[in-house]
């Protein structure tokens, strides 16, 4: 595989929900060596530390439930701005922080792909569908919106105007087992690509990701992979706020990362929702590690062949 440029940047965001714990997060992936790990197989790092939100002041949200909105926008500007700086100089990994630190990562990226007369594409591994605005949030939390900002949702009045708008048929959305309402009415009627853990059971893991990455490849787009701690099953990924049993299995979370490797179309990656105060002896933060690896081309054997269908 092609040696890349890896830019570690620290995103320590902990305001897309109540629970606090996200901002260590950053840390938690250097302690568990996540820069060797990516030296290791031959890549470069640079570490660009962890960054600060940009301090902003905006209008009080509609929704009186809307928490931390100005440092979620400053976040926001902050993030966007930085993807748009790092893309050009080799392969952005934004340690979280929790999700919300993905509007900027996403839009920052998208805005980066358009520059350069690409079509953008996201991945979203996760048990949540993360596309409510401030407005239709029932908990608040912002941490569940980012697909609602950078699919061009109404409600961001308070964010950064978003650079370009991510087609929502580009996204493809894999692990989902927590939709609320407000969510679901929205995606019944739209065209992102879901994959649900039912299907997962059903049809495997690889043949819906190999379907999606074809339809990548098919028009050379750029794609953003956006990996939420609990997209894995609870019992191997503890160290998150918001776990969901029924999670994809440490196998699965591999698989995918290879596939994804294989492809070569990954030109990003979050790793957010990691909070370390809720881990077991470091296994949640171990296997994220393996899993960005695995996406960086660790092997056990190298496989000639490479048809998933
Ligand atoms: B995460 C939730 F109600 N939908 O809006 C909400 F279930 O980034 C969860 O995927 C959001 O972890 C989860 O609060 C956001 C809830
Ligand atoms: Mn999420
Ligand atoms: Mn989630
Ligand atoms: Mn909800």
């Amino acid at each position: 595989m092609t040696q890349k440029h890896c830019i570690l940047i620290g995103a320590p965001v902990d305001c897309g929900k109540r629970r606090r714990g996200c901002l260590m997060g950053p840390d938690a992936y250097r302690t568990a060596g996540l820069a060797e790990a990516i030296t290791a197989l031959g890549h470069s790092v640079h570490d660009w530390g962890n960054l600060a939100p940009a301090q902003v002041e905006v209008a009080e949200a509609r929704n009186p439930l809307v928490w931390k909105l100005a440092e979620n926008v400053g976040w926001t500007q902050t993030l966007m701005e930085a993807a748009q700086k790092a893309a050009p100089q080799g392969f952005p990994i934004f340690m979280g922080g929790d999700h919300a630190l993905a509007a900027g990562t996403v839009a920052g990226m998208a805005a980066h792909a358009q520059a350069a007369g690409r079509p953008f594409f996201a991945l979203w591994l996760d048990a949540h569908s993360d596309i409510h605005t401030p407005d239709t949030t029932d908990s608040g939390n912002l941490h569940g919106t980012p697909v609602g900002y950078v699919t061009g949702r109404r409600g961001f009045d308070a964010f950064p105007p978003l650079p370009v708008r991510v087609e929502p048929a580009n996204i493809c959305m894999i692990g989902l087992r927590s939709v609320d309402t407000a969510e679901h009415e929205i995606l019944a009627r739209g065209d992102v690509e879901l994959v649900d853990m039912r299907r997962i059971d059903e049809e495997g893991i690889s043949a819906p990701l190999q379907a999606f990455l074809d339809r990548v490849a098919a028009v050379d787009g750029m794609l953003h992979v956006s990996l939420d701690v609990d997209f894995l099953d609870p019992s191997v990924a503890p160290a998150v706020g918001t776990t969901v049993p029924g999670g994809a299995t440490v196998r699965e979370g591999h698989l995918v990362m290879e596939m994804l490797s294989d492809s070569g179309l990954v030109t990003s990656l979050d790793l957010v929702e990691l909070n370390p105060f809720l881990d077991d002896r470091g296994k949640t933060a171990n296997l994220m590690v393996d899993l960005t690896a695995s996406l960086l081309g660790r092997r056990v054997f190298d496989r000639p062949t490479r048809s998933y269908k």
